[in-house]
């Protein structure tokens, strides 16, 4: 049985609970079972679908890791759609990757069918229980391409990142090694699952484990916190404004109420906070209302998780720790020297076997990704006591809000679309509970009134919620250098003021 290590793990963990939820009890043989029959689906009269583009639109849990396996154990690569993305945004990516079939569930077959009809691409429900299996799998080498997850970045449209199995296999025993995960994890999964945050480090690390997973639809913060209360999991994983909007809640109870959510949620193992900066005063607030210290971490789609708190060991406010295993990285100076001493700003470069292979289709940018054989993150850090801590982005253009990862140019030629926008400049402005929110400033083409609440309504039919704008200023122009270049910073002042 030749077929990736996070499936062959499967076998061994049989007939323990992989997801529990109010719909029953799914189990390690039931994801064997179900994943088996999607694959010979997806096969028809082929050996091997020779890694074949095949989307997937499913809601976090059982159907959707079975789904996965499916595709992998079949030969295909998986391409996870974003349930919330508009038509154009998954026509994007569907015709990006050149996507042949796509995978979804009863409940998100009627937003894609018309989509899919149009593209040409088959649609594929999770075959029946009685549906037949088959006796002979295609071989799946390691280096094979198994993952293609979007990622917004320094180009205006979102960019493949393609993963290999045996990066898939580096990026989750990182994990299971330094968290140490184990088989009597139980975890809520309410990260969406098409970036590695939900899919790597929650659902992977998990069912590499034997451990079990809770799945919600999304982050249904009383029904999580119903079983927190109860004492359901060991582990909890979360972006800081979940963590924000947890505080606010539970500071708004009263105290005899509080604190039976607050000591649920200090008898975890352990809880973890990443894919955008966790402040220093978050950190203390949780550590004061829970008594559990957040373990913070540093990670990126086309990496992994490279920097970690130490499980053991001081957990450092407003830092992300060290090396995870596996991971080597090196900071780099402005002017391309590498950085020795502790205190000294440089951008993270990483190398090692959780590394991305390429972004889909782009040769030439992911050329430019790499440095001698280094992957640049863009992110500038420091070393200090032997932690690193993150500084902030190279671009501008790059804005983190609720986790996500946002592309300023991308929203920009949206928006450049709509007929009363002449220009725009799009910026990240810092926010309490989003990290950033998304603001624009423009200059109309027409004196007429020009409200955010009609823009954003232009933009849910054309942009994902969290890409739209929640902040407007209407100028007679854009703040510009001496080049004629827009300058952000002045744009960011101009919100100030
Ligand atoms: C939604 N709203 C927003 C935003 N998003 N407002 C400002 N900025 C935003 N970004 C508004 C909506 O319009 C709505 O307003 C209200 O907030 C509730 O929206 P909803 O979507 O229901 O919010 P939510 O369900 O509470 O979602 C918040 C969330 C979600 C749970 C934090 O954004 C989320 O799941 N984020 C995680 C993303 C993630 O997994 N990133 C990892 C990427 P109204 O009420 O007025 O209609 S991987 C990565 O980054 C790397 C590898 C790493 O290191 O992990
Ligand atoms: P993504 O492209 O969605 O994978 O996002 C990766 C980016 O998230 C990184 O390049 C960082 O800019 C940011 N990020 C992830 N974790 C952290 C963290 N703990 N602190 C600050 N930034 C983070």
């Amino acid at each position: 049985m030749n077929m990736p290590a996070l499936i062959k793990r499967a076998v061994v963990h049989g007939s323990a609970p992989a997801f529990v939820s109010s719909e029953g009890t799914r189990t390690y043989r039931d994801l064997m079972e179900h994943s088996g029959r999607l694959a010979h689906m997806l096969l028809g009269e082929s050996m091997d679908l020779k890694e074949a583009r095949i989307g997937m639109l499913i809601s976090p849990g059982f159907q959707y890791a079975a789904a996965q396996w499916g595709v992998w154990r079949a030969g295909g690569v998986v391409v996870p759609l974003c349930l919330s993305a508009t038509e154009s945004e998954w026509e994007y990516a569907l015709s990006n990757a050149s996507v042949s079939g796509v995978v979804i569930a009863t409940e998100t077959l009627p937003g894609i069918l018309p989509l899919c009809q149009r593209l040409g691409i088959q649609v594929f429900e999770m075959p029946p229980e009685d549906a037949s299996q088959r006796e002979e799998w295609p071989v799946i080498d390691a280096n094979r391409r198994a993952m293609m997850l979007y990622t917004s970045g320094t180009t205006s449209k979102p960019k493949g990142v393609v993963t290999t199995h045996a990066n898939i296999q580096a990026q989750i025993e990182g994990l299971v090694k330094a968290w140490e995960w184990s088989a009597e994890d139980r975890i809520p999964l309410f990260l969406p699952l098409h970036h590695i945050h939900g899919i790597i480090n929650v659902m992977s690390c998990a069912l590499w484990s034997g451990a079990s997973i809770e799945p919600f639809t999304r982050f249904d913060m009383a029904a999580i916190l119903d079983r927190v209360r109860a004492d359901a999991y060991s582990l909890f994983m979360a972006v800081p404004t979940i963590y924000v909007k947890l505080i606010h809640y539970l500071e708004g109870l009263q105290e005899a109420e509080r604190s039976l959510f607050t000591e649920a949620f200090g008898r975890m193992r352990l809880m973890v906070s990443g894919s955008a900066a966790l402040p220093a005063s978050v950190h203390a607030q949780w550590s004061q209302l829970t008594g559990q210290r957040l373990l913070e971490r540093y990670g990126m789609t086309e990496i992994g998780m490279a920097l970690s708190n130490p499980y053991q060991g001081e957990r450092r406010p407003g830092s992300v720790g060290v090396p995870l295993p596996g991971v080597r990285l090196r900071l780099q100076g402005e002017a391309g020297d590498l950085i020795a001493e502790e205190n000294l700003p440089g951008e993270i470069q990483v190398q090692g076997p959780a590394v991305f292979s390429e972004y889909w289709d782009q040769p030439e940018l992911t050329k430019d990704a790499f440095q001698d054989g280094w992957f640049r993150t863009g992110d500038m850090a420091v070393l200090e006591r032997g932690y690193y801590r993150i500084m902030g982005r190279l671009s501008v253009d790059i804005i983190k809000s609720g986790g996500y990862k946002l592309s300023a140019l991308e929203i920009e030629a949206v928006l450049l679309e709509h007929p009363n926008i002449r220009e725009c400049a799009v910026i990240g402005l810092e926010d309490a509970t989003w990290g950033e929110i998304v603001a624009v400033a423009v200059v109309v083409t027409e004196p007429t009134s020009f409200e955010l609440d009609s823009l954003q309504e232009w933009c849910r039919q054309r942009l994902s919620v969290y890409k739209t704008p929640r902040r407007l200023l209407v100028l007679d122009a854009l703040p510009r250098n001496a080049m004629g270049k827009v300058t952000k910073p002045a744009v960011s002042d101009l919100f100030k003021r």
